[in-house]
């Protein structure tokens, strides 16, 4: 019975899971996390980013990544015991856009690691650049400017490469480093994501950027999933002969060297291309064919689906990237999530009970009022001034706010999601708030479908081990469909949907175009 790894470095820490598959039998063998800050407080992050003065500029340590790999290895080998030799295929996901410099010794000092030796003693000097800026780091809009000018504008741009330039993006913050630190530059031969840094490690060898990573890049021809010479041209000179070419999500790139085996007793299992963590997400929380989405409720909310063709957002503030399926995938966030629903609570003295009675006895269309919950400045549809904006809802009435900021955040999810997802067919809650049925009620019937909670604590890791089982069964010449490789891990269970009732349905779509029309009107007033 084949076992599947499947790891995430997200930015506060590192996690794993091993799964165990045969035939329709499916279980997690394990699960193990760890938090950079305690775990390996030499590297001195606070909440696994670099303490800098300028506030814009965000950073994390690639040693500190490598010595958290070894780490957990070692600790993921413990809990197999013996069942670690039927590992078949590995495969993770990273925080998106975080980018690594090597110099060109990395190639000679990976492939001839001592197994004596801890990993990251031995990385010390392959870093052109100390630090890896990760997606947290604002502090390139001269950059994104720049090639935005270069590419012919925004909306160029994203037709292009899936997404406007953004801060965060890889190809501006290496623009950035190119400008600012050109010694550093000059020193780097290979550029990786985190995904394809930690992949290298793996493997002992360069390892390529994936389409599901590579798409946050602003260096994409995400339609044809290879490098933009127009944008590679517009960041930084040289640039193409610091990157490997890129592959989809579900190659087999190499395999586990023979240090991991010496190491710590891995097998040379096949290695898996790893990706983003929204990509790997995706297969997570079991959303692998269009119509399905998945909304997850957190501080932020945000709304990713699939698409079968490639389609930028015609509003420029969400992104689409390349899907694990080898389809495309958009992701729109919201940022006042729960950060909104807080607020209303707290403004009104409640608890959350208390929240979801009074969206429970409140009628679905509040009557006609709505609310513009931008507490905080917002992403989706972009408000670069918080304000909280009522049509026909009294401020002092609890009731009716509490439906009014669920209601606006549904409609707002619903209008500004249509150019990816014209069709729902259902929808996988996950987050927090998922665990709330008068919101999920509320969902349903704002888009007519049912909504189903997905009980997934660590979406992308999980999906990085469906990803590596994927992988190895198609490289077995037994590909599997993808709705057959998340069945058992992430896959609903029907009996407990939150259904659409046809009343309420009826009662959003009229009232859709009023929602739509307030926004319009609002977004013109404000500054
Ligand atoms: C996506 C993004 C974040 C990171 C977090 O564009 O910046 O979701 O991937 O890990």
């Amino acid at each position: 019975m084949p076992v599947y790894l499947g790891f995430d470095c997200a930015t506060q820490g590192l996690t794993a899971v091993a799964i165990e598959v045969a035939g329709a039998e499916r279980r997690v063998l394990l699960e193990r996390s760890l938090r950079f800050d305690e775990a390996l407080p030499a590297y001195g992050t606070v909440d696994g980013v670099l303490p800098d003065a300028d506030p814009l500029v965000v950073r994390s340590s690639p040693l500190m990544w490598a010595e958290a790999l070894d780490t957990m290895m070692g600790l993921v080998a413990a809990d197999l015991g013996d069942d670690v030799r039927r590992v078949a295929a590995v495969s993770g996901s990273a925080q998106q856009h975080g980018s690594v410099y090597l110099r060109a010794e990395a190639d000679e000092v990976l492939g001839h690691l001592d197994p004596a030796r801890p990993l990251a003693d031995q990385l010390r000097d392959v870093f052109a650049f100390e630090h890896a800026p990760v997606w947290m780091d604002a502090s390139t809009s001269a950059q994104c400017a720049a090639i935005t000018r270069a590419l012919g504008g925004a909306a160029a741009v994203a037709r292009l490469t899936g997404s406007r330039t953004f801060e965060r993006f890889t190809g501006p913050q290496i623009s950035k480093l190119h400008e600012t630190d050109p010694e550093a530059y000059d020193r780097t031969a290979r550029i990786h994501l985190v995904s394809s840094y930690l992949a290298s490690l793996l493997a002992g060898a360069a390892m390529p950027i994936d389409t599901g990573d590579g798409s946050g890049m602003n260096l994409m021809d995400l339609r044809r999933g290879r490098w933009a010479d127009a944008a590679l041209d517009a960041t930084a000179p040289g640039l193409r002969g610091r990157l490997l070419t890129v592959v989809p999500s579900a190659t087999v790139v190499g395999r586990l060297s023979p240090w991991w085996t010496a190491r710590h007793g891995l097998p040379p299992a096949k290695l898996v291309a790893w990706t983003g963590d929204n990509p790997s997400s995706l297969v997570g929380v079991g959303v692998v064919a269009p119509g399905t989405v998945a909304v997850s409720l957190g501080t932020s909310d945000t709304l990713f689906t699939i698409m079968d063709r490639f389609e930028p957002d015609p509003s420029g503030t969400a992104h689409v990237f390349g899907a694990p399926t080898g389809d495309f995938m958009s992701l729109v966030c919201f940022r006042n999530g729960s950060l909104a629903r807080e607020r209303v609570r707290d403004a009104f003295g409640l608890d959350w009970d208390g929240f979801s009675r009074l969206l429970d006895e409140t009628p679905p269309g509040n009557g006609g009022a709505l609310m513009l919950p931008w507490f905080e400045p917002e992403i989706t549809p972009s408000v670069e001034v918080a304000g909280i904006h009522r049509l026909h809802l009294a401020e002092s009435d609890a009731g009716a706010n509490v439906r009014g900021v669920v209601e606006g955040q549904m409609l707002a999810m619903r209008l500004h999601s249509r150019w990816t997802a014209p069709r729902v067919d259902r929808i996988h809650a996950t987050g927090g708030a998922a665990r709330n049925s008068a919101l999920l009620q509320v969902m349903a019937d704002v888009f007519a479908a049912p909504a189903h909670r997905i009980d997934v604590a660590n979406s992308a890791c999980l999906g990085a081990a469906l990803r590596a089982f994927h992988a190895d069964a198609a490289s077995r010449g037994r590909p599997a469909p993808w709705e057959d490789v998340v069945a058992g891990f992430a896959e609903p269970n029907p009996s407990l949907a939150v259904r659409p009732r046809p009343a309420a349905v009826e009662v959003y779509r009229r009232l859709a175009p009023a929602y739509e029309e307030l926004e319009r009107r609002t977004l013109r007033e404000i500054p």
